[in-house]
């Protein structure tokens, strides 16, 4: 049996671990001389390529020494945490990678307390030691710190370091800059010092499923580890599934039709896989995160793997606005729903639920970040969906209705303390711990329901003029804390369609802030702008200016408009109110009433009182 390893490479946002896998991948000849290799290329969906992030755990595969490394590439950010672990659950040991500038940052913090609860040894790698501002020595004094802090045994508080620039596939052992003509070795054969998989090929077959990823082809693919016996494809096998209320061990009988492993960045076909390696199985739809596959004859669950309940939800439903389905493709609500469909086969954080209306879904998921890129990727293919604003899941304890509670950080520079502590305030945040980080920089801890956080990260970003570092993440439940302040004006919405003229805008402006601009197309009951004061204002956004004489220029003349708010998916999400949509389409984002005509709008209102 080919030695091997399954290794983890976890740490806080954008600290490079994407980029260390391009550099292994290289420096281990997986990739060919001439190949061309973009760069982080286990980044390979779209959104993860744009926004710059990781988004889903991914595994490659290499050779060193003639052992093969499973290597994890884990997201950062800690919307996406529960990818990192259920990595966890499949490897020996870990790669925690640090940047040499910024130091241990709060995922930092969280995934290697995960680890250490898995005991799972690890390899600390300071990464970026070519910044300008690197502080290496300093920041592993940091990151020694962090491991006393976090440490469950004495054994865990030993670790090799390695300085790197991953970016370069340079590395030395010990903290310093690697030379010119570094190589990666020494992190490499730190690899081969980590533990190699716990055991047991000759034992009862079990197999662990710790993530779902779907193919056109195959369908439902189940990937995960097997503890022992080992799998083979054409074998029927139990997978026992999640407890039910009337039934405590439901099991199916399936055959395992097609069998793959990983092999550089791509997956091969194989007849067999052995316990310490990692799967990839198809042919059973059913499957879960979770499940075990393990023998019929003997079935043997492993631990069932819990995977966190969403706590955030919207609807999803069909454009009704007057311009639907110019832009898009898909427009009805069989095509959302194949589409939703299609998502959840291989998307275990996410949820649907149908509604009273065959035309609207309710979606659910872990943060308003992972919404948001489903949302995105659905109108760049094609889609045209409308949008309700995202609410918090609740939950009955003990009688009492509780929401999702969050604790965070904020990094912010000195004279922006403010500015966090103001935006936490009304949205019934908590600080919890103000302490100074680098020089000239301030560290918030805070507590916070969810609910109030919605826009947060914008806010504070916006209102630090972009300069904070804002991490949140998910601790447990609170009791409903009650009523949350929204946004502070209403809507402006258009009496009627049109085309919006400077004219009418110039007049508006006065009154709000504006969402258009001239020659964009409005329809009636579409939200124009925030008006300053707290009730709807229903203007007319394309009035023209009267020809009382004639002019020799022909536009506006000498309108001056301060430019519109554009909003992103996000941003537009987060200022809905509950009787407003936002209307998506591949080319365009709308703000809409709920109820597009004044009259009908006046009627709702009355029956609500
Ligand atoms: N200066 C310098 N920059 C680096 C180095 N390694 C990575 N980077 C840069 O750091 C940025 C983030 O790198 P990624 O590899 O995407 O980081 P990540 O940890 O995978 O990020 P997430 O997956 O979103 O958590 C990129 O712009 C890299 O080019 C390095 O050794 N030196
Ligand atoms: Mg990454």
């Amino acid at each position: 049996m080919t030695p091997r390893r399954n290794i983890a490479l976890v740490a806080h946002v954008d600290h490079g671990k994407t980029t260390l896998v391009d550099s292994l991948l290289r420096s281990t000849g997986t990739f060919a001389a001439h190949q061309q290799l973009v760069d982080r290329v286990m980044d390979s969906d779209d959104q993860e390529r744009e926004r710059g992030i990781t988004i889903l755990a991914k595994a490659a595969q290499i050779t060193y020494k003639g052992v093969s490394i499973n290597l994890v590439d884990t997201p950062g950010h800690a919307d996406f945490g529960g990818e990192v672990e259920r990595a966890l659950h499949i490897v020996d040991g870990i790669v925690l990678l640090v940047d040499a500038a910024e130091g241990p940052l709060p995922q930092t913090r969280y995934v290697l307390s995960k680890a250490m609860d898995a005991d799972l040894p690890a390899i600390v790698v300071l990464n970026k030691v070519d910044r300008q501002d690197a502080r290496a020595a300093e920041v592993l004094g940091e990151v020694e710190q962090l491991f006393l802090d976090l440490a469950r045994n004495d054994e865990q508080l030993s670790f090799p370091v390695v300085s790197t620039v991953a970016r370069e596939g340079r590395a030395m052992v010990g903290v310093g800059l690697p030379a010119a003509g570094a190589s990666l070795e020494p992190l490499l054969d730190f690899m081969l010092t980590l533990p190699e998989p716990k055991c047991d090929s000759d034992g009862i077959l079990r197999a662990l499923v710790t993530n779902l990823d779907a193919s056109d082809y195959l369908g439902r693919l189940g990937i995960g580890r097997v503890y022992s016996g080992v799998l083979r494809k054409g074998d029927s096998v139990a997978v026992c599934q999640r407890p039910t209320h009337d039934n405590s061990a439901p099991m199916l009988r399936r055959r395992i039709t097609a069998l793959q492993v990983f092999r550089g960045i791509g997956r091969v076909d194989v007849d067999s896989v052995e316990a310490g390696d990692l799967f990839v199985v198809s042919g059973i739809p059913e499957i879960e995160v979770g499940d075990t596959l393990t023998s019929l004859d003997a079935p043997s669950p492993l631990p069932r793997l819990i995977v966190d309940d969403p706590v955030i939800r919207v609807s999803f439903g069909v454009n009704t606005s007057p311009m639907a389905g110019r832009e898009g493709k898909y427009l009805t609500s069989r095509h959302l729903r194949d589409r939703l469909e299609r998502e959840i086969l291989g998307n275990v954080s996410i949820r649907i639920a149908a509604t009273d209306s065959p035309e609207v879904i309710e979606v659910s998921g872990r943060g308003e970040l992972q919404l948001a890129v489903l949302i995105e990727n659905m109108r760049r293919e094609g889609y045209e969906l409308q949008v309700s604003r995202p609410e918090v899941v609740t939950k009955e304890i003990d009688g009492h209705r509780h929401e999702p509670l969050e604790e965070g950080s904020v990094d912010v520079p000195d004279e922006h303390v403010g500015v966090v502590t103001q935006a936490l305030a009304p949205r019934k945040g908590r600080v919890t711990d103000i302490r100074p980080g680098d020089v000239g920089r301030t560290l918030v801890g805070f507590e916070a329901p969810s609910r109030g956080l919605i826009g947060f990260r914008s806010q504070v970003i916006t209102e630090t003029r972009g300069t904070a570092l804002i991490h949140m993440r998910l601790v447990g439940w609170t009791p409903w804390v009650g009523g949350l302040p929204h946004r502070s004006g209403a809507a402006m919405v258009s009496d009627r369609a049109g085309k919006v003229t400077a004219y009418a805008l110039d007049n508006l402006q006065l009154r709000g802030t504006l969402f258009v601009s001239p020659g964009e197309e409005v329809y009636e009951g579409m939200v124009v702008g925030e008006n300053s004061r707290s009730d709807e204002m229903v203007v007319n956004a394309v009035r023209a200016k009267e020809k009382t004489n004639i002019r020799t220029h022909s536009h506006d003349d000498g309108v001056k408009l301060a430019s519109p708010v554009i909003h992103t998916l996000e941003s537009a999400l987060e200022w809905i109110a509950d009787d407003e949509l936002v209307e998506v389409t591949p080319a365009s984002l709308r703000i809409r009433k709920r109820l597009l005509g004044l009259e009908d709008r006046r009627r709702a209102f009355k029956q609500a009182q």
